[in-house]
């Protein structure tokens, strides 16, 4: 049973023309669109029947690899037996038993999950409880959200507003109350620097100077990616996490985490909080959450945040926040079948065992032309291109789509190409990657 795109010419763009693409160049990507069918283990297949290695783990989410038979079965055990059911004023099991394994895998203390549908989600959800915690403990003063340069946090209002991606931000308006902090990218000090950069953390006490400006009295949160995902795999200088947990700490402000693309084994432990070893009073979660089978995500938070909204009489709801599908049944059942996957197969800290290897063949690619950087982290590496003058970001898409046409798919964000497989990838396929992105890289002016 094959759709109609399947066996249509793909140049009929006609066909194409009502889906209006997410983060896509519609009219580049439907010129000549890069359709795929299937997916099995650690390859897509496309619709005219090639295979295509998967260097992203689909958008960073199928960390077990691909076509998981555990998920799709519980999927379709549990949509028979319950498609839905509310989580307003009302209960199902699997949600509860899902917020118990994640307590179980999270740093010591976050044993509460709020659920969501996704990343954005997960991060104005956060960005809510910050606010409502405080004001719930009279520092309702606390108003202030502090993201990052560079900082992805998702497309909603509160996720733009803190995130600092200046073409997410800039056709729209943003919060009122948010500041920033400066990114640690640094090629001048840290280019090609093999684990986490020595150079940068010293751009953590830009804080102090932001509680010096602000007021440490008005100020909510910080919220940063442990490691940049989006904006190109910008890794956390040695004793930066440390030095914004001591200033946040003792200042009273929450710091959050957002591990939607670190969590669930990407950095080589169950969350780069871990790997890290640093502990935030939240995290966002989403992505690996289901292996990307079923959309869902959520925040993790320690109980004492929970706590602090639960002063009222009992009959009175403690947070006026919440969604249709929070805690839905089938996506808890994936989440519940991914989980097991993960614990079962060592995934959460196969990462830590292949990220040696797996740096060692990125820095190969250390000699070739326009090659201005390489970054890496358990199962995580960037490839950093020159920029061509006044043509940014056209040389790192020219490889994007020189790699898919020859097999591998590849993300490209900018003039840098990430790479984020499935954890169940072998030595022999990190070599493939390699070699087929090294080409696509010399074939490139
Ligand atoms: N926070 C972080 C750190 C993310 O990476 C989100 C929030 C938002 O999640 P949702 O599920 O709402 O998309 C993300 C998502 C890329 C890419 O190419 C990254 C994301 C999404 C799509 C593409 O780097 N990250
Ligand atoms: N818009 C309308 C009109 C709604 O009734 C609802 C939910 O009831 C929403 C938006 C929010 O949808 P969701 O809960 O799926 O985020």
């Amino acid at each position: 049973m094959s759709s109609p795109l399947a066996t249509q010419p793909l140049s009929q763009a006609a066909d194409l023309d009502g889906f209006w693409m997410p983060f896509t160049a519609n009219r580049q990507f439907k010129a000549r669109p890069r359709m795929l069918q299937s997916a099995e283990g650690l390859f897509y297949t496309d619709v005219q029947g090639r295979e295509i290695l998967d260097g992203t783990a689909g958008l960073w989410c199928c960390n077990a690899g691909h076509g998981r038979r555990e998920i799709a079965e519980a999927v379709s055990r549990q949509i028979s037996q319950m498609d839905f059911a509310p989580t307003f004023q009302m209960g199902h099991p699997l949600p509860f038993e899902l917020a118990e394994r994640l307590a179980e895998i999270a740093p010591a203390g976050l044993n509460r999950a709020f659920f969501t549908n996704s990343g954005s989600e997960s991060v104005d959800t956060a960005l809510k409880i910050a606010l409502a915690y405080h004001r719930a403990r009279g520092e309702g003063s606390r108003r202030l959200l502090i993201g990052r340069e560079l900082g992805y946090h998702g497309v909603g209002f509160g996720g733009i507003s803190v995130g600092g991606i200046a073409n997410n931000r800039r056709a729209y308006t943003t919060l009122p109350n948010v500041d920033h902090l400066p990114h640690t990218l640094d090629l001048q000090r840290n280019a090609f620097t093999r684990g986490l950069p020595a150079h940068g953390a010293e751009q953590a006490e830009h804080l102090e100077r932001l509680v010096t400006l602000h007021g440490a009295e008005n100020i909510a949160a910080v919220i940063v990616e442990p490691m940049s995902g989006s904006a190109g795999v910008i890794l956390p200088p040695v004793g930066y996490l440390q030095r914004l947990r001591e200033i946040t700490r003792r200042h009273g402000i929450l710091l959050i985490f957002d591990e939607v693309i670190t969590g669930f084994g990407r950095v080589g432990a169950a969350f780069a909080a871990q790997r890290w070893g640093v502990t935030p009073d939240m995290m966002t979660i989403a992505k690996g959450l289901t292996n990307g089978a079923i959309p869902m995500g959520a925040v993790l938070l320690e109980e004492t945040l929970q706590d602090a909204l639960m002063h009222g009489p009992q009959n009175q709801i403690e947070l006026f926040h919440g969604y249709t599908y929070s805690g839905h049944p089938v996506a808890a059942a994936a989440a519940l079948a991914t989980l097991d996957i993960y614990q079962r197969d060592g995934l959460l800290t196969r990462a830590a065992e292949l990220e040696d290897y797996w740096q060692q063949a990125l820095h190969g690619l250390a000699g070739l032309p326009n090659v201005i950087d390489i970054r890496s982290t358990g199962l995580v590496g960037a490839v950093h291109l020159a920029s061509r003058d006044n043509a940014p970001g056209t040389r790192g898409y020219e490889v994007f789509e020189s790699c898919f046409w020859d097999g591998l798919m590849v993300r490209c964000t900018g003039d840098i190409i990430a790479l984020s497989p499935p954890l169940t990838i072998e030595r022999q396929h990190v070599d493939r990657i390699i070699e087929t992105l090294g080409r696509a890289i010399q074939r490139t002016s």
